[in-house]
């Protein structure tokens, strides 16, 4: 049975927009502990920053909710928030969210707003059909999908409704809207470029899923993101009411899973193909016309509107879609309007009232309230109120490691060029192919699927609420470095900085003795054993009594910092349309792409590269044994078998990283 969990507590981990529409409504932003936690990373600044906002004297803005009819006759409840006293006509500011509306009128201007609302807008938030008070169908998969014959998804429709009624019936409007929002948000806003309403003059995705059995949420090129698709379409598809939690009877995940067995478990033990997108996945293994329709980014090629998109290098849901957005519409952008800001942030990350660090590592910036103040607001406020100057660059993105916003015209920057760094026998990294001395060299673990290797440190708590779900790409990855199924090559100390910038990927020449199998790529900063400054005082470092536990733990010294970390799984590698069986024992190249990245390895650092074949709850186990499909595997399929990582000269696994020379 599926228990529905209070409403509320979902909000705690999503993305930080639609926290505000949360937080604009019954959760009121100073009092609530919810929401103080989910823009708050533990090490990043004490949950009182969330909370700090100042008491409205008065009610700030004019509450109003509607019903606004689409073009089939469905009807939609939207909430509009207009500033009192604001000098009109202003722009509207929509957001279209499955997650609800606010139910009052807030009393404060959250942290994520306060930049904007300087400039005055009508806030405009509407549940999606088929949510809470919206009348129609919900349907995941259908969101996404473009039907033969239309120009977009029934998002696209939608959107270039309510716009049109906005327009034409908000009071002291200005005739300009702008559509924003973070991941289910941003894929809203995202598929109004396939069709936009003549009045809509701006829009910022953020964190939009594109394709979801290549990336994102669900799967990693076909690779299922086990927990997240498991855990989020009970959230959404439960029950139209509510955010619903799945009711684990176990404090860690991992074990649930474990214990869940074969996948085809899930339906018969517990939620009994009552979740329609849960068998969808189920029903659809590979890259079949069920997931390319969903693939609405493939519909896209020109900049139609004016779109600031917005992705995380350490979005742990949604980190590919907006580079594929930008990518896509780049390939007709005459007037330049086709934008990016990237940054170190987890899933909604730029929404965080404050945002100084990654895992401890601090980044000497406050990264979230400066792309509010000088990217998002400026950008608003020149295409929808009219003033300030039209962003000049393509590509704006905060730099790691060397700390530092930088502007691209073109990206990636042309003067990076593709450099191998290679996996050596001896467990070592170096930008030096492998020796004639290693042909035929490789280096070999045993993968077992009933001992999967975990993808954070256990106990795993369930993806929402809370949790450490939000910074495990930026969690030190030493908890697995002791494990014999995770191979590890390492660099020397680096003498100079390495500065990485543009499409990472790997080149992994790879066997298994199994029939199907998968291998996870990470690529690792690794930071200098006295990268702490200041150093520990006298008496009190790590070989004296040292300080307290808590606050060791959090040093960034001897810290593996995951820098790009992805799967692949050997059924697709031949064809994504056709699962193929691999050949035991034969040794073949897996290409992975570890996305785009701009990252600065400094000077005393090191590089390392993990390698595993399974990473789980957040990657379905392999059975490695081939079956046609995954989903049906018996518990008789799961198998162990012996991986080779080739690190020989005609076989030379690597790295490839774009350097700036
Ligand atoms: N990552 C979530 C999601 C977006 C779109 C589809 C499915 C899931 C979200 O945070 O909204």
């Amino acid at each position: 049975m599926i228990t529905p969990i209070e409403t509320f507590t979902r909000r705690k981990s999503l993305g930080v927009e639609r926290q505000a529409a949360a937080m604009l409504v019954s959760c009121i932003l100073a009092a609530c502990p919810v929401a103080a936690d989910a823009q708050t990373p533990p090490s990043a600044s004490p949950p009182a920053q969330a909370a700090k906002a100042e008491p409205a004297k008065a009610p700030i803005f004019e509450y109003r909710e509607v019903m606004i009819p689409m073009r089939d006759g469905i009807r939609l409840q939207t909430v509009i928030l207009t500033p009192i006293g604001a000098k009109g006509p202003l722009p509207i500011l929509l957001r279209r969210s499955p997650y609800g509306v606010p139910d009052k009128a807030p009393t404060q201007i959250p942290a994520s707003l306060k930049d904007l609302m300087a400039d005055g807008y009508i806030i405009v938030i509407q549940n999606l059909r088929g949510r809470f008070k919206s009348e129609g169908t919900f349907n995941l998969a259908y969101d996404s999908t473009i039907e033969p014959g239309q120009k977009g998804t029934i998002e696209t429709r939608d959107a270039w409704d309510t716009i049109d009624w906005l327009v034409k019936n908000v009071p002291d409007n200005n005739g300009r809207v702008g559509i924003y929002g973070t991941s289910y948000d941003g894929l809203t806003a995202a598929a109004t470029l396939l069709d936009p309403h003549p009045a809509l003059k701006a829009v910022s995705e953020r964190a939009s899923p594109v394709d979801q059995w290549m990336n994102d949420d669900m799967h990693r090129y076909g690779a299922l993101r086990l927990s997240y698709a498991f855990e989020y379409s009970v959230l959404e598809e439960a029950d139209k009411n509510a955010n619903t939690h799945f009711a684990f009877d176990t404090w860690d995940t991992y074990d649930w899973y474990l214990r869940a067995g074969p996948l085809s478990t899930i339906n018969d033990k517990y939620i009994h193909g009552k979740i329609p997108f849960w068998n969808g996945i189920v029903e659809h293994p590979d890259y079949d016309a069920f997931w390319k329709q969903q693939a609405w980014v493939n519909a896209l090629h020109r900049s139609s509107v004016p779109n600031l998109n917005v992705a995380g290098f350490w979005d742990q849901e949604d980190p590919w879609g907006p580079w594929q957005i930008w990518r896509h519409e780049g390939e007709s952008d005459p007037n330049h309007t086709d934008l990016i800001v990237a940054g170190p942030w987890w899933h909604g990350g730029w929404g965080a009232p404050t945002f100084t660090k990654l895992g401890p590592v601090d980044l000497g910036h406050d990264v979230s309230k400066e792309f509010r103040a000088d990217i998002e607001a400026p950008f608003f406020r020149y295409w929808l109120h009219g003033e300030g100057a039209k962003p000049d660059w393509a590509a704006t993105i905060f730099e790691t490691g060397s700390n530092q916003w930088r502007t691209y015209a073109a990206w990636p920057p042309k003067d990076a060029k593709a450099t191998s760094l290679y996996l050596h026998a001896d467990g070592t990294l170096s930008f030096e192919a492998p020796s004639p001395a290693d042909r035929g060299a490789h280096r070999d673990y045993v993968s077992d699927p009933a001992n999967p290797v975990p993808y954070r440190q256990r106990p795993i708590s369930p993806t929402y609420p809370g949790g450490d779900w939000r910074w495990w790409e930026s969690a030190d990855q030493r908890f697995v470095d002791h494990r014999p199924d995770v191979l590890t090559f390492e660099s020397a100390p680096l003498d100079h900085d390495i500065r990485v910038t543009g499409q990472v990927s790997a080149d992994l020449y790879a066997a298994t003795t199994g029939t199907d199998g998968d291998f996870v790529v990470k690529l690792i900063d690794v930071f200098p054993e006295n990268a702490a400054k200041p150093d520990w005082p006298a008496g009190q470092g790590p070989a004296d009594e040292g300080p307290p536990r808590g606050e060791y733990a959090k040093s960034v010294n001897g810290y593996e910092l995951p820098i790009a970390m992805e799967v692949r799984r050997g059924r697709y590698l031949k064809s994504n349309e056709h699962a193929t069986p691999l050949t035991p024992g034969k040794p073949q190249l897996w290409q992975i792409p570890l996305r785009d990245r701009d990252h600065v390895f400094l000077k005393g650092h090191r590089i390392m590269v993990q390698i595993q074949s399974t990473w789980f709850p957040v990657i379905d186990r392999n059975p490695q044994t081939f079956v046609p499909s995954i989903y049906a595997a018996k518990a008789s399929d799961f198998r162990a078998a012996t991986q080779s990582v080739y690190v020989a000269p005609d076989q030379a696994s690597r790295i490839v990283l774009p350097i700036e020379l």
